[in-house]
């Protein structure tokens, strides 16, 4: 039976895994520098070039990108090839300012399904699934980033896209979906569905979800799996680098993403110096995609806070591992001079047997200081035992908080259904300062 989806690649012992990185590194330093205005100059203004890499090591060397670098070159400065040879455009919108674009020659859109491929088949998906795929579709890189390689594993694809949760759930029951994608939220919001309609999923054919597009806990990983009845699985990715499909988690020990390190070289820097970090060290992830054609970013700071490591894991994959996201650097919060990122209070909150994995958290402003409050659903059971016992439960809350984090978070226990549901990335923090 195929355990890999691309053995070669996915077990490729490091040394000829780093020979390969560096051939295909250096093909593409030459190839941006020679196609792309933007790379030249910060190359030229670095005097380095292909030929001065004579080790992966040398990758420090190299100019970082940032999103604004993406921005002032809206929508096509950074983009190495002619428009006639794009197959692709996708795009994310940010929050702020210009979207982002993500441009694929036919080529990049192959391997990008590829390597999206390799993180299906690692979660357990095969040709006879039926897959239901509740991820947005459009410019959003999840849903078609998904559906390719569902294809190409040559499942039954059911493309439900994001919203409608009724009729999600219908779906699920009446076509007898055995896969699901999903960002974790949406699952969650799902499940809830089908709870309040009488359905209960776990009795149904559904075996396995696939979920990214934002950060979630070990907790919450847990919650979906309890409540669906299924293994939950992981993508992670980023339009800038492909979408999904730049690392994936397995069925083995290490508990973190396997990143397709042919594809895409990873490194992890310090967000405040820029200078790297080691194997084992907490920082910002950036990462170089050594084999695309249409817009092959050098070094790009993802903002995301991971941790790279090369333990072996018991899937047999050598593929380097990130660990979990803790979070976008922009994320996280200095609450009384402590450095908190919204899913270590997650972790937390979903710890708590009366509350409901429904949460907002503000940010406010009180003289100088920042504080943060956190609104969490009760259990309708809780809920129903009135005022004292919510107080006792929200006391109980804030205890834990700091005792864990070492701040004081200002609990409000309130009514079930009460916080907005997601359909796509929750927006779980709101900033009132
Ligand atoms: O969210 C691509 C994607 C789609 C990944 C579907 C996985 C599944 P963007 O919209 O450009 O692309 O957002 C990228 O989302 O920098 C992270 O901050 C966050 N993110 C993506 N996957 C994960 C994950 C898609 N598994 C940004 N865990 C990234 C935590 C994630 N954060």
């Amino acid at each position: 039976m195929k355990v890999y989806w691309d053995e070669k690649f996915e077990t490729m012992p490091l040394e000829q895994m780093r020979v390969f990185q560096l051939d295909k590194l250096r093909q593409t330093v030459a190839w941006v520098k020679e196609r792309i205005p933007f790379y030249r100059k910060a190359l030229e203004e670095k005097s380095i070039g292909p030929d001065d890499l004579r080790s992966l090591d040398d990758i420090r060397h190299l100019p970082l990108t940032v999103k604004t670098d993406l921005r002032d070159n809206y929508p096509f400065g950074l983009c190495a090839v002619p428009l006639k040879d794009l197959a692709r455009v996708h795009a994310s919108s940010g929050t702020t300012g210009k979207p982002i674009t993500g441009p694929y020659t036919a080529e990049d859109v192959d391997q990008w399904a590829e390597c999206m491929a390799r993180n299906l088949w690692a979660a357990g998906v095969r040709p006879d699934d039926i897959v239901q795929n509740a991820l947005g579709h459009g410019l959003f890189t999840g849903g078609l980033g998904f559906h390719q390689a569902a294809v190409k594993i040559g499942a039954a694809v059911v493309p439900s896209a994001t919203g409608a949760t009724e009729r999600q759930v219908n779906i699920m029951r009446d076509f007898g979906s055995t896969v699901l994608f999903a960002t974790p939220s949406y699952a969650l919001t799902i499940a809830e569905k089908a709870a309040e309609m009488g359905v209960d999923v776990r009795k149904l054919p559904l075996r396995v979800g696939v979920f990214g597009a934002e950060p979630w806990t070990r907790e919450i990983k847990q919650e979906i799996e309890a409540r669906l009845g299924i293994h939950a699985h992981e993508a992670y990715g980023l339009t800038e680098m492909m979408g999904p499909g730049v690392s994936f988690s397995c069925e083995g020990d290490t508990e973190g993403l396997h990143i397709s390190e042919d594809h895409i070289y990873a490194e992890i820097i310090d967000p405040d110096s820029g200078e790297p970090l080691g194997l084992d060290q907490q920082g910002e992830l950036v990462l170089t995609a050594i084999q695309r054609r249409a817009m092959p970013l050098l070094r790009y700071r993802t903002r995301d806070i991971s941790t790279l490591t090369r333990k072996q894991c018991s899937c047999g994959r050598t593929l380097v591992v990130m660990e979990r996201v803790l979070g976008r650097s922009d994320d996280m919060m200095i609450i009384s001079g402590v450095n908190v990122f919204p899913s270590q209070i997650e972790s937390i909150l979903l710890d708590v047997p009366e509350v409901e994995p429904q949460y907002v958290l503000r940010i406010r402003k009180r003289g100088h200081l920042d504080t943060l409050s956190a609104e969490v659903e009760a259990k309708p059971e809780i809920w129903a035992q009135g005022q004292k016992k919510l107080d006792e439960v929200a006391k109980a809350v804030n205890g834990r908080i700091r005792g864990i984090i070492g701040i004081n978070v200002g609990v409000t226990l309130v009514e079930p259904k009460t916080i907005a549901r997601s359909e796509g990335k929750a927006k779980r923090v709101i900033d009132e300062r």
